[in-house]
């Protein structure tokens, strides 16, 4: 096979069980083919899970430090490809090089730090009520885990799962989205080849409805970490339910950049213009609200057009375009649904068509489009993920918390203001898993927890110190060594 064709990877081997179809990816920027992969059944993910049982009592007894030194290892040998793998991103689903190879750093970085947890996964002690008495807590995995993931950061997001589930001494069943499964396989490949043990990774590529309620509906799964579509992650969390699994859910937003009379206004609009239009709008964290205080509504809107006028949409591998195209063809035409629901109900300031002529025909481009709406129209208040930006002008700071506030999502928000004492209030008042002050809604680390409320997840965070507790069962042990009984609470005190 050639080397953008790939198996499925079960058992510490690539796998094209017989008689298995097969599928491809291609390139959103000019359709041409950037892998081949195998559409996993039932009895292929099967196969994934039974060998991953079967490897998570040895995987589990591997001393934490001894796990991590494997994940470093996976992280050098992805360091040595980020260029080829940072490639491929773009070429799989069109976010422009320099976010591909960031995409593949920030997998690096994660894989890093989850390393280095393995010789953290702390618990605690505490005092017992009671005479020669030891109470402590300890962290212990969950056991197998499914890993499903989507096409908007193909390397990073399966490896703020995959790094933390293994580090925590979980065994994996990885489940990329279908239209970034190269992306997904390269990711197994430095783990395959950094010497993780037979079963402890394994990946099944194929559609989400098969695969993913396989692996979702599966006892032997006893944890999901899930990101993707609101709806989707509905359906994957009632299925969980049934089986009292724990699901962790990373969904969408509807993230506001708030514009302050006071504000820096080059720095503000270099944070819309990269919030909005990077991944051309593909980010659960992208800026689709931009929420201008009235007096600079017309000055700020007019530099946003003269950037955007200038704007260069094209291959995302050339190093001086500034978009590329949306991710597939069902995303080209989910976005351009909204757009023209935005004409009918709000007003069209710039963009609004899918871009064509030349090598536009062959990819998915969709102009950078920017509505003035009010508050509370679909625009306004729905999940698009491309490169629509919905303006919104306010009278004063109160009613932009408001605004922003009143939407069923709550990942990420922003706010530029040099008042220190408003940046402090809005790091209180904006309802979001994130805020930033004077910078855009994007551009997360690492090393800090990443979720959202409302919507946008069910309560769990992950990356940073989360990234553990989503991958881990805390354990609490009591050691009596009275050598009598000793009743807590009714013991005479
Ligand atoms: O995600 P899906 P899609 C949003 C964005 C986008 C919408 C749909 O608004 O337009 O979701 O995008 C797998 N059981 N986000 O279709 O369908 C699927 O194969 C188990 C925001 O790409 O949610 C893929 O691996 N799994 C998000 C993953 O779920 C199932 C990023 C996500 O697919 C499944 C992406 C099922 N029944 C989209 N059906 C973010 N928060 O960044 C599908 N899948």
């Amino acid at each position: 096979m050639a080397d953008s064709d790939y198996g499925l990877y079960i058992d510490g081997k690539w796998v094209t069980p017989a008689g298995a179809t097969r599928f491809s990816t291609r390139n959103p920027a000019n359709g041409e083919t950037v892998g081949t992969f195998v559409s996993a059944r039932p009895e292929d993910v099967d196969a994934a899970l039974a060998a991953a049982e079967r490897a998570f009592p040895a995987w589990k007894a591997t001393p934490a430090p001894k796990r991590g030194e494997l994940l470093l290892r996976a992280a050098r040998l992805l360091t040595e490809r980020k260029e080829k793998v940072g490639r491929i991103v773009s070429q799989e689903m069109g976010k422009v090089i320099a976010e591909g190879l960031g995409d593949v750093q920030e997998a690096i970085d994660f894989i890093e730090y989850m390393a280095g947890e393995g010789r953290r996964l702390a618990g605690e002690t505490v005092p017992s009520e009671l005479r020669s008495k030891f109470c402590l807590t300890i962290r212990q995995p969950k056991g197998v885990v499914a890993c499903i993931t989507p096409w908007n950061f193909p390397t990073a997001i399966p490896n703020w799962k995959i790094a933390a589930a293994l580090i925590s001494g979980n065994t994996v069943v990885f489940k990329p989205a279908t239209n970034t499964a190269r992306c997904g396989a390269e990711v197994v490949k430095v783990y395959a080849e950094a010497g993780l043990p037979p079963g402890v990774l394994n990946l099944v590529t194929g559609s989400g409805a098969v695969v993913g309620n396989a692996l979702v509906e599966d006892p032997r799964v006893r944890a999901v970490s899930f990101t993707g579509g609101v709806d989707t992650g509905r359906e994957v969390y009632v299925r969980g339910a049934k089986h009292l699994k724990m699901v962790h859910l990373e969904l969408g937003g509807k993230n506001p950049q708030i514009v302050m009379d006071d504000a820096e206004l080059p720095l503000a609009l270099e944070g819309v213009l990269f919030g909005a239009f990077g991944t051309s709008g593909q980010r659960c964290t992208a800026t689709s609200r931009l929420i201008l205080h009235e007096k600079i509504y017309e000055p700020f809107l007019k530099a946003l057009f003269e950037r955007l006028d200038r704007f260069v949409i094209g291959d995302p591998l050339d190093p001086r375009t500034d978009m590329g195209p949306v991710a597939s063809a069902d995303q080209e035409r989910k976005v351009l649904e909204y757009i023209e629901v935005g004409k009918r109900e709000a007003k069209l300031l710039r963009g609004g068509t899918k871009l064509t002529g030349g090598a536009f025909d062959k990819g998915h481009f969709i102009a950078p489009t920017v509505f003035e709406t009010r508050h509370g129209t679909r625009i306004s208040k729905e999940e698009i993920f491309g490169p629509v930006l919905s303006v919104l002008k306010v009278h004063d700071y109160a009613e932009a918390v408001r605004v922003a506030n009143d939407v069923s999502y709550g990942l990420s928000s922003s706010i530029y203001t040099r008042d220190v004492n408003r940046a402090f209030h809005a790091m209180d008042d904006l309802e979001a898993g994130i805020t930033y002050i004077n910078a855009p809604t994007i551009g997360a680390e690492v090393q800090l927890p990443f979720g959202g409320i409302k919507n946008t997840g069910n309560g769990g965070r992950e990356a940073g110190s989360a990234a553990i507790e989503e991958f881990t069962e805390l354990k609490t042990v009591f050691i009596d060594f009275s050598e009598r009984l000793q009743k807590a609470q009714i013991d005479p005190r």
